[in-house]
């Protein structure tokens, strides 16, 4: 029987972590800094090695947690990890050990015991229910989705101006297959009575302090029966892996990864508008068609972050790096949307001027990373900007200038890649 997740390998991961912070503020010499300049690296960095992420005040160090490699640190209480952008140029499906990590509040759970873990499902429902971890992977056949996990944060360290919040790069965000059944079944088991409204998600990480408030999400109740969102034991056919939610999570394709809420204990259903801090104060942007409003200004309503945004990034060249004039060069990368489906993918040598459509490759399904890939032959000496815009399925894409909302949430600006042709 196995009673906890962190298991003796992963204490021994703890009692590494603490070396390896040692060893990072010893050997932070600005050699190895610049060495490491993010996403440079050919192979994932290592342990104790310092990354030099692309905006000021980006310096972090890569420390390992249990059932993590090395990822890169935004805090360390509670853990809130990047996965080093190298990652998603090794495929399509981010690994569990790679996976990035995201919490609100230090009081995360360490250890759950599958056996004595509990789901309840409470309010507007016919029949509540107090269900085992074994009553839940029995109550309907397991569905399985590919689909991308992103923080509304994602990317918020590009701003500018700079906004408040963590000083996130690319790398929280991760693609990966989920297995689970249906919100759905759950609800339909429970009888949702007439009247109701929404449901709230709970999970068991508390804030330190009771005063903080508590982290809990809501949906709509045609989103939670839509037969998409899953509560999910299952990511790349493994158990989640603590950190990212086990034995439990809401998966949301499409969504934001704010409402994917993790160790789910409480699904209530509700027969008035959910009013929790991080839906009624938190994760909210304005009430405007791009999401967005002038640099510096407060906009005059705000809704809850909801789909994604179109995104696509060039995985296979990175800034810096040296291409050879008259010679093929591969590019590859990776594009997604909120589900709608990823139509093309398109790079651009000249500012954005004009636009080459790159192949796309088969589909993982409309919720996942899709991959694109096409040759370039650069033929004139020097610097070159490489950049790469997607569009979908209704015809939404991505902007040449950077969209701006104070909480940096939903950047989603057209990448561009500087590298040299010699
Ligand atoms: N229980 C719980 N679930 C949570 C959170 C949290 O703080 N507590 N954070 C949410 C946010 S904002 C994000 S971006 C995702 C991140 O998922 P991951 O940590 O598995 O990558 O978890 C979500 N689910
Ligand atoms: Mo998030």
């Amino acid at each position: 029987m196995r009673a906890t997740q962190l298991t003796p390998s992963a204490r021994h991961a703890r009692r590494t972590l603490l070396g390896a912070l040692a060893v990072a503020g010893a050997g932070s010499t600005a050699l190895g800094t610049a060495a490491l300049a993010a996403g440079n690296a050919a192979a994932s960095p290592a342990e104790g090695q310092r990354i030099l992420l692309p905006f000021e005040n980006g310096e972090r160090e890569l420390a390992v947690f249990p059932q993590k490699r090395p990822l890169i640190v935004l805090t360390s209480r509670p853990p809130q990890l990047e996965t080093p952008f190298a990652v998603f140029n090794d495929g399509l499906i981010t690994p569990n050990d790679a996976f990035f990590v995201r919490y609100h509040w230090s009081a995360i759970p360490t250890a759950i015991d599958p056996a004595t873990y509990r789901l309840r499902i409470t309010g507007k429902v016919n029949t509540p229910l107090d269900l085992t971890l074994a009553d839940i992977k029995s109550l309907a056949t397991p569905v399985e989705v590919v689909a991308v996990n992103q923080c509304s944060g994602n990317s918020r360290g590009f701003f500018t101006p700079r906004v408040n919040g963590g000083q996130l790069a690319n790398g929280a965000m991760g693609n990966a297959r989920w297995t689970g059944i249906p919100l759905k079944a759950l609800l339909d088991k429970a009888g949702v009575q007439a009247g109701a409204l929404q449901v709230s998600f709970n999970g068991l990480d508390t804030p330190p302090l009771g005063d903080g408030p508590d982290f809990l999400k809501a949906l709509d109740m045609d989103q939670a029966r839509d037969g998409e969102v899953l509560v999910a034991w299952g990511m790349n056919g493994e158990d989640l892996p603590m950190l990212n939610g086990f034995p439990l999570r809401l998966v949301v394709p499409g969504h934001y990864g704010t409402y994917w809420v993790k160790h789910l204990s409480e699904i209530a259903v509700l027969d008035s508008p959910f009013e929790g801090f991080w839906v009624k104060s938190g994760y909210r942007i304005p009430d405007t068609a791009c999401a967005c409003v002038e640099p510096g200004t407060v906009p005059k309503k705000t809704v809850p972050i909801n789909r994604f945004n179109v995104r696509s990034f060039l995985t296979s060249t990175v800034d810096g790096d040296t291409l050879r004039a008259g010679q093929d060069t591969l590019l590859r990368g990776i594009a997604f949307d909120s589900g709608h489906g990823i139509t093309e993918v398109a790079i651009s040598l000249d500012g954005g001027q004009s636009w080459q459509a790159t192949r796309l490759s088969d589909s993982l399904g409309r919720y996942a990373f899709r991959e694109w890939k096409t040759a370039i032959r650069p033929t004139t000496k020097g610097p070159l900007q490489i950049k790469v815009r997607a569009t979908n399925r209704i015809g939404q894409t991505q902007p040449l200038e950077a969209l701006w909302n104070a909480a940096g949430y939903m950047r989603n600006v057209v990448e561009t890649t500087r590298v040299n042709v010699i």
